[in-house]
């Protein structure tokens, strides 16, 4: 072979790979070596792989060979997510059987995985659908259900009309199907939850713990959890035994209710209409049932609301207040009601312009009036016409307050979470059936443990079609069943689970994929979990990661774990988009990953994903070149064939000035892969290239050891992100066995130092202190440095107005 020709390349070392299983964990007990897992978001079977995959697991294989060549043992299984609404939907299509297309996508992407060289173990692969899978989904909804973790309950939930399905409030995104896209409405039904929940405070407090995740994707399960502080107060309402609980999160302003509001599709609205409103409440129900909570929460859409005919006593003053119905307070959060405080909250105040309602100010925060500009204020301020509470500052208010309420009994501190429950139940076929029993005499009987699994009746085609009821519930004789308990005559549970059980606990699967005592072998996971890093879409943030973390934590309560967190560093990599937008059919701006392969080699187009950019951000595809990397990749290759010294010729007297080159390479790669600035890791691997093919061209020549070193070196580095060009190069520098577990090089202290350059530090144009500095230091870690200076301190009072940083000889600040 002169030319590069990649797809011989890919012929001949997957062959080898296979045959050696290269990449298969060990399980030798006498293995000393470390352990690592290393983990990608296992694909759903929709085809071939895209541009999306090649990018996600180009990335992650980075990691995994990385911690190859350094010598650990390392876990890096793959299987398929592949129960799920769009098998269903083709099979409806097509009259066939949905595992008939997920299983042939399956062996696609099987096949097109070993043709991209990922570094898996394919012994441990798994099938969500597989019954030897889902069975353990049954298994565990059984321990769940044990525990009181899951239950039935009826109530609204939130239905796409198009899936004929519930979603859980997750795969609501603004208003609409997650999946389809069709808005979503709301419809009384009574379905299966986790009681996710319950675990609410420990899935915040135990964020701690996950220092290797990225902040935003923190941030988004904190406001998704949205734990807020504040106190339960106790409002009587005329005519009513009971009182009504409302949640606020500013009881300091409970003298500025003006008015009282209940959720309008909540039960106590119904109960307490009077008869003379109950014809205009009714109409307005009806009227909003059709909106999301997203559309109803909207601060810029228009309130509605309708009197209820009754007026609620405000516990601390005695003021008779008008109890009103509207749809910008939800049943389903809280108490399902409020105590409307106008002029310090914007949606009660847009409500009572609208309505004409009175505005009353209780917190002087120094701005105008809110009944006369609209604006609410609620930020802090002093206390006024709030009789005990006036002069105090918020926080003092609010605690005076909770105070006040407990001593009278109108009321207490309290903690509410946005979370709610996770809503399971979904009434389409291809999924777990619910292992439950319903039974006229016994109730809601679980099937026993030695019964499951539970395996799908054979349907096809039509009879998947939408219904608004399970396709489960035509299959008659898998339907009727005897009760387990009383043998009565008893019939199953007709839904299925939501597909995210079954990925909240697959890479516990994977430690032990054929295990049979369980849904994984406790001994197994002890030795590989918890997971050292997670790679996939931060479109799974509130999703896959928030259930996975809260199975991992019923998991750790049963003893089944050791852990409590399952990721302990989670990266999210950015999206292929081409011309600056996401590709789409409509946009006809598709990029097909296989035709790419076919064009420019698996290599280059690995190479092309890892070198684009940070590996978070977004790769536009028209702004790279995998010909460019192509290109690379043959120098590369030919520099590793041009080397004419023997293996084990002693370097020391080699060139040393190339030698100083690898070395700087090895160390800076070494810090840049430990960083996850792949990118770069990849330009230090040019910078090598070219140093070598300069040496081998201009002297000292191909035969001096030095080369040698530079080109052994390059393969390694190269295995990480091209491992057919590396395993090739290898071979050719007469090496044997795979370069994969070559071993990482290490960097000899001796050829690192590095000449410094004095940086001039200036205050307010005066020097004030001189740095040695690396001549390639960044300017932010210039700035830092500067501003960390002992000798600049005293110039500076507090945050400089402006730093000027020209790196690396100047830093300026304007203090
Ligand atoms: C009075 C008040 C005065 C409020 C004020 C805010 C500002 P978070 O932080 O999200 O927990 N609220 C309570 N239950 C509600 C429901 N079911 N639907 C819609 N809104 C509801 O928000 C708590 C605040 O949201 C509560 O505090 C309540 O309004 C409102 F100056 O009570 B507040
Ligand atoms: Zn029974």
């Amino acid at each position: 072979m002169s030319e590069y020709d990649p797809q011989a390349l890919q012929a001949k070392w997957q062959r080898r790979w296979e045959e050696h299983d290269s990449y298969r964990a060990s399980e030798d007990a006498g293995d000393r070596r470390e352990r690592r897992y290393m983990l990608d978001m296992f694909p759903y079977p929709s085809g071939d792989l895209h541009m999306g995959h090649g990018e996600v697991f180009a990335i992650g294989d980075v990691v995994a060979r990385y911690w190859m060549q350094q010598g650990y043992n390392v876990l890096h299984p793959i299987g398929w997510d592949s129960f799920g609404l769009p098998a269903e939907n083709a099979a409806i299509r097509r009259n066939a059987h949905p595992a008939e297309w997920t299983y042939a996508n399956i062996e696609t992407q099987a096949n097109s995985f070993r043709r991209y060289g990922i570094s898996f173990d394919w012994s441990r692969r798994l099938h969500t659908s597989d019954p030897d899978y889902y069975r353990w989904n049954q298994w565990l909804f059984n321990r769940f259900f044990e525990r009181g973790l899951a239950y039935r309950k009826g109530g609204l939930v939130n239905w796409c009309p198009n899936d004929q399905t519930v979603l859980a409030n997750e795969q609501v995104v603004a208003g609409k199907c997650e999946r389809c896209g069709a808005d979503v409405i709301r419809r009384e039904l009574t379905q299966w939850y986790f009681k996710i929940t319950d675990y609410a405070q420990r899935l915040l407090d135990d964020m701690d713990q996950l220092t290797g995740w990225p902040e935003r994707l923190l941030t988004m399960q904190r406001n998704w959890i949205g734990r807020s502080e504040g106190a339960d107060v106790l409002f009587e309402i005329e005519g009513r035994d009971e009182p009504v609980h409302v949640y606020t999160t500013r009881p300091d302003t409970l003298y500025g209710a003006t008015f009282f509001v209940v959720a309008a599709d909540a039960a106590l609205a119904d109960e307490i209409v009077t008869d003379g409103q109950r014809a205009e409440f009714e109409a307005y129900r009806t009227e909003i049932a059709k909106l999301s909570d997203i559309e109803r929460l909207a601060t810029d859409k228009e309130k509605t609301g309708v009197f209820l005919g009754r007026y609620a006593i405000n516990p601390v003053n005695g003021e008779r207040i008008p109890v009103w119905a509207a749809d910008y307070v939800l049943s389903d959060y809280g108490h399902g009601a409020i105590m409307a405080v106008p002029a310090h909250d914007q949606r009660d105040l847009d409500f009572a312009l609208k309505f004409g309602l009175p505005v009353k100010v209780v917190v002087h925060t120094g701005m105008a009036d809110p009944g006369e500009t609209g604006e609410a204020t609620p930020g802090e301020g002093t206390l006024v016409n709030s009789g005990p509470l006036d002069g105090l500052a918020k926080a003092e208010a609010i605690a005076k307050i909770i105070e006040i309420l407990e001593t009278d009994g109108r009321g207490a501190g309290a903690i509410n979470f946005r979370l709610r429950d996770w809503l399971l139940s979904r009434q389409r076929y291809w999924g777990t059936p619910i292992p439950i029993i319903h039974c006229p005499d016994c109730g809601e009987v679980p099937v026993p443990d030695e019964q499951l699994p539970v395996t799908l009746p054979d349907l096809r085609g039509e009879a998947l079609a939408p219904k608004g009821v399970s396709p489960l519930a035509s299959a008659t004789e898998w339907v009727n069943v005897e009760c387990p308990k009383c043998s009565g005559p008893a019939k199953r549970d007709t839904d299925t689970m939501d597909t995210f059980v079954d990925s909240s606990w697959y890479f516990l699967r994977y430690c032990s994929p054929g295990y049979t005592g369980g849904p994984f072998d406790p001994e197994q996971v002890r030795k590989w979990g918890p997971i050292d890093q997670y790679v996939g879409g931060i479109e799974h943030a509130v999703l896959h990661l928030l259930y996975s973390r809260f199975f991992t934590k019923v998991l750790h309560d049963m003893g089944m774990v050791g852990f409590t967190e399952p990721f302990l560093r989670m990266l999210n990599q950015g999206q292929v988009i081409n011309g600056g937008k996401a590709m789409s059919k409509s946009l006809g701006n598709g990029v097909d990953l296989g035709a790419q392969i076919d064009d420019f080699g698996v290599d280059a187009v690995r190479l092309t994903m890892v070198f684009a950019g940070p590996p978070e951000d977004d790769i536009d595809w028209a702004d790279v070149s995998p010909a460019a990397s192509q290109k690379f990749l043959a120098r590369a290759l030919r520099v590793m064939s041009e080397v004419t010294s023997a293996p084990g010729v002693p370097v020391e007297n080699g060139d040393a000035k190339l030698r100083k080159v690898t070395h700087h390479t090895i160390d800076e790669a070494t810090k840049l892969l430990d960083s996850y600035r792949f990118n770069v890791a990849v330009a230090r691997m040019m910078e090598l290239t070219s140093a070598a093919r300069k040496a081998i061209d201009a002297g000292p020549g191909p035969g001096d050891p030095a080369v040698r070193e530079a080109a052994e070196t390059l393969a390694v580095l190269l295995s990480l992100v091209a491992p057919y060009t590396a395993e090739e190069g290898w071979e050719r520098l007469g090496r044997t066995g795979s370069v994969a577990f070559a071993g990482w090089p290490v960097a000899d202290p001796a050829l690192l130092v590095q000449e410094s350059v004095t940086c001039v530090v200036q205050v307010a144009g005066k020097v004030r202190d001189r740095l040695e500095v690396s001549p390639s230091i960044s300017e932010d870690e210039l700035r830092t440095l500067a501003l960390a200076s002992e000798k600049v301190a005293p110039y500076l009072a507090g945050v400089p107005r402006n730093v000027i940083v020209r790196a690396p000889k100047l830093v300026n600040i304007v203090p």
